[in-house]
């Protein structure tokens, strides 16, 4: 067993309106010594924006902004700019989130130079709903039946006349090109995919339409063991190591007193990140502190961004949907422990 150290509580809710109702998954990067951190905050009645805070060394507030640095501007994401991610691929950021419009929740993206003023560049995942979905992957229909059975929002148009798409989040992007591809995670419940391409203008309707009549050959990564029986979902940006990409990810588990949200841990091949090498077969942690149990959502820990320091990776996560904590490993037991359970 690896030992995770509980690092606690890093940010709380203040009383500034947009963070008033909680704080939580925090896109992490880190540069040198510091750590920008771009947190999900929500205000009473859970609107969501993104709020910022820096951080010296893994674990020392220095700065947070009193004004979210993303907000709801477009009818897309009207009703929420939630969960965000980030990476930095040839000098620019890619922050990639999920948007909400009161109805569909999809993988937008904004994209910068700085750390700060983030240009939108829409949704990037599918706008299909169910029904297109269901039509598109039906000839796949027994490898793909577990999409059928799983809680995925089957209504096509809301009572205002709205269409609803087929919820797609946990937009994920690798932390480099590999051959030259851009390589991202998403998640249409209740596996994780995963999508290569050269330009992210590819990513039209018809470049979905294809995709999903080949939808079983994206799949990155099933639930095998009872942890992630429920679902999945890419947390952290993939972190490279000679041995492979590190990915954190959420297992969720569904069980007589709710959705159990646990961290957990699998290997990746560096140059076909589709190959799994290994997976622990148990979550590096779960909810077990009382900030981790009782919140807005409880047993709730949902990690999203990472930073090594001194050989220690340390995982930053939302506790309950409320509050955002840290958790670290020290790297070379995490990796010696996921290297006994190597795929054969
Ligand atoms: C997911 C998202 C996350 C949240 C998690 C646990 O679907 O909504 O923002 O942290 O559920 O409630």
């Amino acid at each position: 067993m690896i030992t995770v150290r509980r690092e606690g509580v890093l940010l709380e809710t203040t009383g500034l309106k947009f963070e008033n109702e909680s704080v939580m998954n925090p896109a992490v990067i880190a540069e040198g010594n510091t750590v920008h951190l771009f947190y999900r905050a929500t205000s009473e009645g859970n609107l969501s924006s993104i709020g910022y805070c820096k951080l010296e060394g893994p674990l020392t507030v220095v700065e947070r902004r009193d004004k979210p640095l993303l907000f709801p501007e477009f009818d897309y994401e009207s009703q929420g700019v939630e969960d965000p991610r980030i990476v930095k691929i040839e000098n620019t950021y890619y922050l990639t989130y999920t948007a909400y419009d009161g109805y569909s929740a999809m993988g937008a993206l904004a994209t910068s130079d700085t750390v700060e003023h983030f240009t939108k560049r829409g949704v990037i995942t599918s706008q299909f709903t169910y029904q297109q979905f269901k039509k598109r992957v039906t000839p796949e229909r027994k490898k793909a039946s577990k999409y059928f059975r799983t809680n995925n929002r089957r209504e096509s148009v809301s009572p205002t006349g709205k269409k609803i798409y087929l919820t797609d989040k946990n937009l994920v992007f690798f932390p480099r090109k590999i051959n030259g591809k851009f390589f991202f995670l998403h998640r249409i419940k209740p596996d994780i995919q995963w999508v290569a391409v050269d330009n992210l203008e590819d990513l039209t309707e018809s470049f979905w339409d294809n995709y999903f009549l080949n939808f079983t050959y994206h799949i990155f990564f099933e639930s095998r063991y009872p942890h992630e029986s429920s679902y999945l979902g890419a947390g952290c940006p993939p972190i490279e190591l000679p041995e492979g990409w590190l990915v954190i990810y959420h297992s969720v588990c569904d069980t007589p007193s709710g959705y159990v949200y646990s961290a957990s841990a699998a290997l990746f091949d560096l140059d076909n990140p589709t190959i799994e090498i290994a997976r622990l077969p148990y979550p590096l942690f779960s909810p077990e502190t009382r900030y981790e149990m009782e919140g807005v959502v409880n047993k709730v820990c949902f990690p999203t961004g990472a930073a090594l320091f001194d050989g220690r990776l340390y995982i930053y996560y939302g506790a309950a949907d409320k509050c955002i904590a840290c958790a670290s490993v020290r790297m070379s037991e995490l990796i010696n422990e996921l290297m006994r359970y190597k795929n054969e």
